[in-house]
């Protein structure tokens, strides 16, 4: 799982991602202080309680485990989390995102810092935009104060530069892809786009959906060698949208009152997205008192309680002052930056929660740590991709799986469902 966060220079980006994956990176209130991407892992709280939770009700009832203590640190968790963590059943698990330059309207014909790095995006899953909705930037990310880009403008001139980037992929070769349709018929040319574009990521259906939207919009397109900007545009518009879903963070929310980013919510939700409000800032500074230990902190209602260590570290000055951060971010509907975060991966990708096993019985690997792996797969993934997504050998050598939680054995084909534990039988 991997999520891109995009927008023009000097909005938060890497504010963003400092936030969310708790490492460091250079912020600056400067355009393209971000060169080289920063990429991290962002730990994501599974929306269900953990599969540990089921494990362990069913031991209690074998009398084969006593029932909680009171001051057991893990608040009842019994697995072993190989990445994240788990405790009172919330299994955090891993999401990769990648914090790229700021991008500025024109970048496709070389503007600012041009679009060459776009190709860092081309393995997402999603992407985020991070908007300025205050207006303290304008558009190309400079500092003015106030009355700078409007977020509408701001998301729109994203979503044109993406649909010019996959056009310059295309058309460098179109001629010769489109003349292929002549001699080798219709097909020939999906055939085409398929080569041109599966380096970022499209496939079969994407493309299909692209000449369609084409066929749609410009029923008088004629041929395809005599299309012009208008219709590559679409084209890679419909990739766009089905390969890079976008969701916005309306940041830097702290400075300016709502009404500021209506007409994007707007926009956004009617084409299937969502948009949340954030102060990345605030959210980092919650963050980091969190990490330093004086605070223990809910990401999602930013909500926080001082720890002991806090107590004699603060001042009441600093106290005051992430109250104040914790009331300002607690206003927002959304959960923030994680809520978002939650919303893309569960809502927009739809994407699903497996437990990989090799012991169906007792729910372990083969060195005994119990649900060791929580896998995120999308939608309609099979007992055999699971084997895949796991390890290629596993797929490989797939011969038939578990569900461990009824004991039913279940073929290739069958569709995992969300919080499935599934033990994987397979020739090594
Ligand atoms: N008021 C306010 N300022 C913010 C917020 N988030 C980020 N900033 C400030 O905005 C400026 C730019 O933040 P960055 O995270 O460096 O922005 P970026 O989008 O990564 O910028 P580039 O890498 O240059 O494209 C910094 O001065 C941040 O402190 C916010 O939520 N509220
Ligand atoms: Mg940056």
């Amino acid at each position: 799982m991997r999520i891109g966060l995009v927008g023009k220079p000097n909005v938060g980006k890497s504010t963003t991602f400092s936030a969310l994956t708790e490492t460091p990176v250079d912020i600056a209130n400067y355009p393209f202080t971000t060169i080289e991407p920063n990429v991290g892992v962002a730990w994501l709280p599974l929306r269900e309680k953990c599969a540990c939770n089921e494990l362990r009700v069913r031991k209690e009832k074998q009398g084969r485990i006593s029932p909680i203590i009171e001051n057991d640190n893990r608040h009842g968790s019994i697995c072993n989390p190989k990445s994240g963590t788990c405790n009172g059943y919330q299994r955090l698990v891993p999401v990769t995102l990648v914090d790229v330059a700021g991008l500025v309207p024109g970048a496709h014909q070389g503007r600012g810092r041009g679009n060459q790095f776009l190709s860092d995006l081309a393995r997402c899953d999603a992407l985020i935009q991070v908007v300025d909705v205050s207006g303290s930037t304008d558009i190309e990310g400079n500092p003015v104060g106030d009355g700078g880009s409007k977020p509408m403008d701001e998301h729109q001139f994203l979503l044109d530069e993406l649909d010019a980037w996959i056009v310059g992929i295309i058309q460098s070769s179109w001629s010769r892809g489109a003349r292929r349709v002549q001699s080798e018929g219709e097909k020939a040319l999906s055939t085409f786009l398929l080569d041109q574009l599966s380096g970022i990521g499209a496939n079969e259906q994407h493309v299909n959906a692209g000449l369609h939207s084409v066929s749609e919009n410009h029923p008088d397109s004629g041929v395809p060698w005599s299309w012009g900007n208008d219709e590559l545009m679409t084209l890679a518009g419909k990739i766009r949208s089905l390969l890079f879903p976008i969701s916005i963070v309306a940041n830097k929310a702290d400075c300016i009152e709502e009404s500021s980013w209506d007409e994007l919510s707007k926009f956004i939700i009617e084409s299937g997205g969502i948009l949340v409000p954030s102060s990345a800032e605030a959210e980092l500074a919650l963050r980091r008192a969190s990490k330093a230990g004086f605070i223990q902190l809910n990401p999602t209602t930013s909500k926080f309680s001082i720890t002991e260590l806090g107590k004699k570290k603060l001042s009441k000055k600093q106290h005051n002052a992430l109250e104040s951060i914790s009331k300002t971010l607690s206003k927002w509907d959304g959960g923030g930056l994680v809520g978002l975060l939650s919303s893309v991966v569960f809502d927009r990708l739809k994407r699903k929660v497996a437990y990989p096993v090799q012991d169906e019985t007792h729910w372990v690997d083969g060195d005994g740590n119990i649900l060791p792996d929580a896998i995120l797969v999308p939608e309609g993934t099979t007992a055999k991709g699971l084997a895949y997504a796991v390890h290629s050998d596993l797929g490989n050598g797939f011969i038939r799986a578990t569900d461990a939680k009824s004991g039913r054995v279940i073929g290739a084909e069958h569709e995992i469902l969300n919080g499935d534990i599934i033990s994987i039988h397979a020739k090594t």
